[in-house]
């Protein structure tokens, strides 16, 4: 593997890295705490990074406040100009992003271009809206009186993002953050720093050439504490924060304890419905890979399978079968589907779930492997495991790549009652040929997540639709539709332009 040549082809030396950047100059953490980033692909390093502290964190902060006032008076399709030029970076370093993805991630090379993309997508989405960040207007119950309302930029954004989308999530941020005229604050997984500073480079580009300052696009690498520093500042004005929910209720506490604002984008326990007439070829086909894709760590991952029991057979035996061909190794490789988990870590979640579930009375069968590639990575085989919703295990996320095949009776409603029982809420679908049946599903009694499809799996999401979860998914929403309001705080104008002073519900008050 070619790692060097990709860090250089993206403006990135090997070795030590400086992992704070204010968009225009780097420099070096003072935490003393080194990250030293190998891949999962086989071990081998990366690069080191040493981590910001809290100090580091609060001189960022300062840079950023003082470059707040610059961009937002930036009119907003100007700002859209910046987004539009980052997008064109982006495409023409495609093939050098998408490939450090997938080495620094693990993900396979087609899911790291697919990343990218979606990068290059929320920015053409955010060009387009740097001209539509509309208000409403109003008619005033008072005579020669106008109302409006105006949506203003919040100040500072400070996003968290995971591991396993280590570039999109934070570009749906930024890109649609900075055309609504506030300046970012990006702090990434510690899994994952050297694509954070591979995007930063490129941005940096961007920045020089438009003359703009520091401090609109800043970088800080480090571990949590860096993260609740974060959160705790009253001078960020809104937290967007991926991960676990463990994490997320973390950040919500701190936020709500200074009234701040927060995005949160939490875990997920997305199941498919296949009901008694669906199509099977198309069910099968995105099951698997909802399941398996990223190797089960999305965080829109199908987890639950949840069969109508006139299919159950056949869908379980077409599941094993397309289970058994799975190429799986180096994700660089293109003819390989999937890749490693992400660490020792991921890999003992996986084992230990398969154990538990087991204890509950899961009846694995098929994976549940370590796969020998003779690549020093954390290389296994997907497993589906027969399960009862109820079990504990089900109930839980585990970001690996486990499938808990249940089965349900009668009605979509019962099948739909099983998938709504858990504590997430995310992403769903069901599969199914009979209108009653999906509008049923999308009805208000219908999935309960943020995101439901029909015939289509629950991972794979495009940017123009608003994505997020309920429950303990948190609740927020990011990329497309409105989402960008999360990103702004709305006045509301009330002008009298006549020459009396009529006060709303006709109260008299003369003085
Ligand atoms: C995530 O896993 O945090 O819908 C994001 C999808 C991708 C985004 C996943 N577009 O699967």
């Amino acid at each position: 593997m070619e790692i060097n040549k990709i860090l250089s082809s993206l403006g990135i030396e090997p070795g030590l890295h400086h992992g704070i950047s204010t968009g225009l100059q780097w420099k070096a953490g003072s935490s003393g705490h080194e990250f030293s980033i190998n891949s999962p692909i086989d071990a081998s390093p990366i690069g080191k990074v040493i981590g910001a502290s809290e100090g580091d964190f609060q001189n960022i902060l300062d840079t950023a406040g003082k470059a707040f006032p610059v961009w937002a008076a930036i009119p907003a399709p100007q700002r859209g100009e910046i987004i539009r030029q980052y997008g064109d970076v982006l495409r023409k370093y495609k093939s050098e992003l998408g490939s450090l993805v997938s080495i620094e991630m693990g993900k396979i090379y087609q899911e790291g271009l697919g990343e990218v993309q979606e990068m290059i997508d929320i920015c053409d989405f955010a060009v387009g809206l740097s001209r539509q960040l509309y208000g409403l207007s109003m008619h005033s119950e008072r005579k020669e009186h106008r109302m409006m309302e105006q949506w203003h930029p919040l100040g500072i954004v400070g996003i968290i993002s995971a591991f396993n989308f280590p570039v999109a999530v934070w570009a749906w941020n930024a890109a649609l953050a900075a055309i609504c005229g506030n300046v970012c604050i990006w702090k990434p997984s510690e899994k994952t720093p050297f694509t954070a500073i591979a995007c930063q480079k490129l941005l940096q580009d961007v920045l020089k050439a438009n003359n703009l300052p520091e401090g609109i696009f800043s970088l800080v690498i480090g571990d949590a504490s860096v993260g609740q520093a974060m959160a705790a500042s009253p001078k960020v004005a809104l937290v967007s924060a991926t991960g676990s929910t463990r994490m997320g209720k973390a950040v919500a506490v701190t936020v709500a304890a200074r009234l701040g604002k927060s995005l949160l984008e939490l875990g997920g326990n997305n199941a498919v419905i296949i009901a008694e007439d669906a199509n099977l070829d198309m069910a099968i086909r995105s099951t698997v890979f909802g399941a398996v894709g990223t190797c089960g760590q999305r965080c829109t991952s199908t987890r639950r399978l949840i069969v109508h029991t006139s299919r159950y057979d056949e869908v379980k035996n077409r599941m094993v079968e397309a289970y058994k061909k799975l190429p799986i190794g180096n994700p660089l490789d293109t003819s390989k589907l999937v890749g490693p988990l992400v660490d020792k870590q991921a890999e003992h979640a996986f084992f230990n779930a398969i154990s538990e579930v087991k204890k509950e009375g899961g009846n694995l069968i098929v994976g549940g492997e370590k796969v020998e590639t003779g690549l020093n990575g954390c290389y296994v085989t997907p497993a589906i495991i027969e399960a009862q919703n109820h079990y504990h295990m089900v109930q839980e996320e585990t970001f690996a790549p486990i499938l808990y095949l249940l089965k349900y009776e009668g009605d979509i409603e019962n099948a739909i009652l099983m998938q709504n029982d858990v504590r997430q809420g995310l992403s769903s679908s069901a599969f199914t040929n009979r209108l009653q049946e999906a509008e049923k599903y999308l009805s208000w009694k219908g999935s309960d997540c943020g995101i439901a499809n029909i015939n289509i799996g629950t991972s794979g999401a495009e940017i123009g639709g608003a994505f997020g979860g309920e429950k303990e998914t948190g609740g927020g929403r990011e990329s497309g539709s409105d989402s960008w309001r999360s990103y702004m705080r709305r006045q509301t104008n009330t002008i009298n332009y006549g020459d009396s002073l009529p006060l709303a519900q006709g109260i008299k008050f003369d003085i």
